[in-house]
């Protein structure tokens, strides 16, 4: 396996290069895992016009006719050619993938590369020893999207009597699987700038913004003693959307530093009278990180970021110090055809939408997002909830046989919980990489509707929570969504929230249609015992939401039609109004998303407040009226 480099996002800059090598790959299916023993990891078999081509980014289920193609369990591959321009060579040479679904093994020229566990995150990997300059060269990489009690997501993999594998998430979206990330080949020079963070302090007028940059150099260990003798030293310049200069600043290693920090190093400048990036009214800086050896330019990076502070305070959420409160949705990365694959068009209808409707804000439900979402959120003002895949942890939540049967075994006394903790921080610590320098990512959501009544899940969570707290430099407050069944009586972690986030169905799962009227009963009975507690920390409503079929009317309402959704939401709307704690509402979900089938989901979950092609149900108009009428 090679070695897992920096997480930047691939940028031209006066010393990077950057190609992307989206667009038809080959493709080809391995149901029976003899791809290795065949060697095709020197090459797909079908050459010329016998190849089957499948677009890049996306997921490979949907375009296919035939069911045990979309349902696809088990190994695929995708090979490409590409061009490395000779002017290249001396300086290191990356191959980055956005995301590939679930896990891949990658090979250039036939030489293995290395490989990446999780589906939902980057990973670039060194590819300058295996590479020909001046030449094409081939990327080959076996996919593989099988679900385990230990994987991020968990689920089950079944072999039906035809031998074929099936998935069986623990999760209701679409185990969509392939590259659904744009895919760089990318050259960096050989000493260059591997990671930044920055934070912010206000005050009075002016922000103090406190950077740290790693440096690495690849062709040599990077010593302290090097890093002094060669006179290394890092430029941050920080430019206006003007493009005048705001601020600037330029430190050197130094003896003492270097020996507490490694090759981290840190600084602080002061950008005088700042624009503070707000919600919906976004301000960018350009960040330029410069690194010199004495007088000549080393490495360059640049980035647009926002400046703002976030914290939580008692029931607040204080964004720059004013509190904020939470309009919007959680989501899916989810569209007709390419399934999970990203594309910028629905990206933009989505933004679109959620500004058409008054929101500010969005869960990453149930995996962190594509970049680009990240970096139009910076642009749009939007706040983001950023979730890890952690979702299933909870096995009968899908799987109804088995809670029928009354076989639940808490999820975290399983054998698997060991390895399960290592890929959930092992996702985290990518996670909080990849993200932290983003002003839109508001708070971490570490998990999704895990359980947590039975004691074994405490231990669990307080290594996770502890981590996520000593990995983010900003801190920014931890959360997770909660099942129905973590109430204040039996949920044991609650308690590692700082912001307290509940997914909620009183009107759906539970006393839906004629009921409703108990179920808002019940939901006020349960919030009168979380003010009970006197948490004193802000409350979010993570989901709620009820199935409705676009085409259904009725009056009066019935479950499933568009005026019972309006109905459903409004006595929500009516309860939240009702708790001064409850600080945040996001509808469970923007727009109708993919599920397996089953006898709960009518080709799929249709909670969305849009249809699954970005037209609105009644309820939009509905959220549309209240969520302007409301404050930020
Ligand atoms: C939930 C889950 C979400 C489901 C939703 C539903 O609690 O977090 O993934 O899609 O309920 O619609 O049942």
């Amino acid at each position: 396996m090679g070695k897992l480099v920096s997480m930047l996002y691939p940028k031209m800059t006066a010393t990077r290069r950057e190609e992307k090598l989206d667009g038809m790959w080959k493709f080809c299916f391995d149901p029976e895992e003899k791809g290795e023993q065949e060697g095709w990891t020197n090459g797909l078999p079908g050459r010329g016009a016998k190849a089957e081509l499948l677009p890049v980014p996306a997921s490979f289920c949907d375009f296919f006719t035939e069911k045990e193609k979309r349902e696809f369990t088990g190994d695929f591959w995708y090979e490409r050619d590409f061009f490395v321009p000779g002017e290249w060579k001396g300086s290191r040479v990356y191959l980055r993938f956005g995301s590939v679904t679930h896990r891949a093994a990658v090979f250039v020229n036939g030489r293995a590369v290395g490989g990446h566990e999780g589906g939902f995150l980057p990973f670039s990997l060194d590819i300058t020893e295996a590479i020909r300059y001046n030449e094409t060269n081939q990327v080959v990489v076996k996919g593989n999207n099988e679900l385990a009690d230990d994987t991020l997501p968990a689920g089950q993999t079944k072999i039906l009597p035809s031998g074929r594998k099936m998935t069986k998430p623990y999760f209701d979206f679409f185990n969509y699987a392939g590259i659904h990330r744009s895919v760089w080949l990318v050259s960096v020079p050989n000493c260059a700038i591997e990671d930044y963070t920055l934070s912010y302090r206000l005050e009075g007028e002016d922000a103090v913004v406190s950077y740290e940059v790693e440096v690495t150099d690849t062709a040599n260990e990077l010593t302290a003693g090097k890093l002094i003798a060669n006179k290394l030293r890092v430029k941050l310049s920080v430019y206006e959307e003007e493009g005048d200069l705001a601020a600037e600043g330029e430190a050197f290693w130094k003896e003492e530093t270097i020996r507490k920090e490694g090759t981290i190093l840190k600084g602080e400048l002061r950008v005088p009278a700042v624009h503070l990036w707000r919600v919906r009214n976004a301000y960018l800086y350009r960040f330029c990180f410069r690194l010199y050896e004495g007088d000549s330019l080393v490495d360059e990076y640049w980035e647009d970021q926002g400046i703002r502070t976030i914290e939580v305070k008692g029931c607040e959420i204080l964004l720059n110090g004013e509190p904020v409160y939470l309009k919007g949705f959680g989501k899916h990365e989810d569209s007709d055809i390419i399934g999970k694959g990203f594309s910028a068009g629905v990206m933009k209808r989505d933004f679109e939408l959620m500004k058409w409707i008054g929101a500010n804000s969005f869960r990453t439900s149930h995996y962190p997002y594509s970049e680009e979402m990240y970096q139009m959120a910076d642009q749009e003002g939007f706040l983001v909830i950023d979730e890890l895949p952690a979702v299933g942890f909870m096995e009968s939540l899908q799987n109804f046989d088995i809670a029928a049967l009354g076989k639940m075994v808490p999820y975290f006394l399983k054998p698997t919980t060991e390895s399960l903790l290592a890929n959930h921080l092992n996702a985290l610590e990518e996670m909080i990489k990849r993200d932290k320098n983003h002003a839109c990512v508001i708070m971490w959501s570490l998990m999704n509707e895990p359980e947590t009544t039975s004691e074994a899940a405490v231990d669990y969570f307080a290594k996770v929570f502890e981590r996520a707290r000593e990995l983010d430099v900003q801190k920014r407050p931890r959360t997770f969504a909660m099942l129905a069944n973590s109430l204040p009586d039996t949920c044991h972690c609650y308690s590692f929230s700082d912001v307290i986030s509940l997914n909620r169905y009183y009107g759906w799962y539970i006393a839906g249609g004629y009921e409703i009227e108990e179920a808002e009963a019940m939901f006020r009975k349960e919030m009168d015992a979380w003010a009970a507690k006197g948490l004193n920390k802000p409350f979010i409503f993570t989901e709620y939401g009820a199935d409705t079929y676009a085409s259904e009317h009725k009056l009066p309402s019935v479950m499933w039609s568009q005026e019972y959704q309006k109905e459903y939401l409004d006595m929500y709307s009516k309860v939240f109004d009702s708790y001064d704690f409850v600080k945040g509402e996001q509808v469970w979900n923007f727009a109708d998303f993919q599920t397996v089938e089953g006898i709960k989901r009518v080709d799929g979950n249709k909670k969305g407040v849009f249809t699954r092609q970005r037209q609105p149900k009644d309820s939009a108009f509905y959220l549309k009226e209240r969520w302007e009428s409301l404050e930020q």
